[in-house]
């Protein structure tokens, strides 16, 4: 890679974080080539269109596309630079699945060419850059690999995670920090070169593992502490106490900062990402295991206190506001919400009206449960049993004018003004 050319770059896989990467990178000036599995996305692309939801990437991928510099394929080319950023799903057991990271090393071997650069971006387990590089090797006996060879490698390969919040990724991309960890420290120089043209952020150089860890333990602790969060819901619960209150009041010392209870933890990466950890050290992850335990309890705790209160008003309508896995945006996959409120479908049918804004239908598992779409005005005018599952914008903001006689579930703490009266009542709010 020459200092004064832009690089060639070839990114592969084009999902939430490929597609918006592509894009950016090829906005610095740099030609992209992007690569799916699914002709579908290609030709999407090529069009200049989108088959993602992210702010604002609809009208930048459409003018990398319009100028030349992005363009879609379902084969792999020769490039300067290989970005990888393809899905590492878990098994039954929980167990890392990182064969699509290696298949994309295996589509990228044949074409690479010494000075190339290889980066994998993907949330991985640690080791999963270096078998990346022996599978390279094994395919390309020609080419030195670093840390196979005690001469000048041909190639360099590196691990730089993203650390994009959906919703925010194009501005994250660009201004958030980044962790450059090289297989040897030549790779990460040559990484970091890259990186250079597009990230404002500071990018910290270190080793591959080192770097592998370090986004498992950033979702981690995340998890963690909002396993924290929900646990004290259901302590709160169990003693009557109204959570929100609680944390509010914690929250005030200058050294606590206690996230937020929900209906469980959802995404593709903090549900996910530590059991990546638990499964390298089984023995010494107590702590993280028993997070992942807590969230997932907690939806079903959501589930059953749901269910009861819809149990208790028979005959009412009753409104779960959202199906999104968090707050303003449209991703419904692996979502606590959309777990909650397709139980409570099943069992009660029509009597559930399902509010989510930023959906154009119900998902698949709604089919045939008999219950319905309905936007928050209907809902407020109708509904007499709220249940808040998304802390969306537009429910925070409904006045308490508009829901004062309702008997509502708040989730996500987002009406902490709803009154809280006597469970036969109304206008009783449950608070966690
Ligand atoms: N949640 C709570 N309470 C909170 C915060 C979040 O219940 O106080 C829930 C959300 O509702 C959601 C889930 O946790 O269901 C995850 O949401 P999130 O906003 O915490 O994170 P993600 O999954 O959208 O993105 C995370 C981010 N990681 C961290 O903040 C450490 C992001 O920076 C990563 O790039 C992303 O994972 C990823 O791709 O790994």
């Amino acid at each position: 890679m020459k200092s004064d050319v832009k690089p060639t770059v070839c990114v592969v896989g084009l999902g939430y974080i490929g597609l918006p990467t592509a894009a950016i990178i090829a906005r610095s000036g740099c030609r992209v080539l992007g690569v799916d599995v699914s002709q579908q996305v290609v030709d999407t692309i090529n069009r200049g269109e989108i088959h993602i939801e992210e702010v604002d990437l609809d009208g930048l991928v459409q003018g990398v596309v319009a100028r030349g510099l992005l363009s879609a394929s379902t084969q792999v080319s020769a490039a300067d630079v290989f970005v990888i950023a393809v899905p590492t799903p878990f098994g039954p057991d929980h167990e890392p699945d990182i064969s699509y990271v290696l298949a994309a090393g295996k589509a990228v071997a044949p074409v690479l060419k010494p000075g190339d650069v290889v980066i994998l971006e993907s949330t991985s387990p640690v080791g999963t850059t270096e078998a990346l590089r022996d599978m390279i090797a094994e395919a390309r006996p020609d080419l030195k690999c670093p840390g196979r060879t005690s001469e000048t490698p041909d190639i360099s390969v590196a691990y730089c995670p993203e650390r994009v919040l959906p919703g925010h990724i194009l501005k994250e991309l660009i201004e958030n920090d980044r962790s450059i960890g090289g297989i040897t420290p030549r790779c990460a120089r040559k990484a970091l070169a890259f990186y250079k043209l597009f990230v404002r952020g500071t990018c910290v150089v270190t080793d591959s593992r080192a770097a592998e860890m370090t986004k498992l333990v950033e979702n981690a602790y995340r998890d963690v502490n909002i396993a924290f969060a929900n646990e004290l819901s259901i302590v709160s619960d169990r003693m009557g106490l109204d959570v929100w209150e609680v944390i509010r009041l914690a929250n005030r010392h200058p050294r606590v900062n206690i996230l937020s209870p929900g209906p469980g933890v959802g995404g593709h990466c903090i549900a996910v990402d530590p059991w990546f950890i638990v499964h390298g050290a089984p023995e010494e992850t107590p702590l993280i295991r028993t997070a992942r335990g807590v969230n997932d309890g907690k939806m079903h705790h959501v589930v059953a206190k749901a269910d009861a209160l819809v149990a208790a008003y028979p005959g009412a309508k009753v409104a779960c506001l959202g199906l999104a896995f968090k707050a303003n945006i449209d991703d419904f996959r692996e979502s606590p919400a959309r777990f909650v409120a397709s139980r409570l479908a099943r069992k009660y049918g029509a009597r559930i009206h399902i509010v989510e804004p930023y959906a154009g239908e119900l998902p698949i598992e709604f089919t045939d449960t008999g219950a319905s779409l309905i936007d928050i005005d209907t809902a407020l005018e109708e509904c007499e049993v709220m249940i808040v599952l998304v802390d969306h914008d537009v429910f925070r903001v409904v006045p308490l004018a508009e829901r004062a006689g309702k008997v509502v579930y708040d989730t996500r703490g987002i009406w902490p003004d709803h009154p809280v009266a006597a469970a036969d009542a109304p206008g009783l709010r449950l608070a966690s």
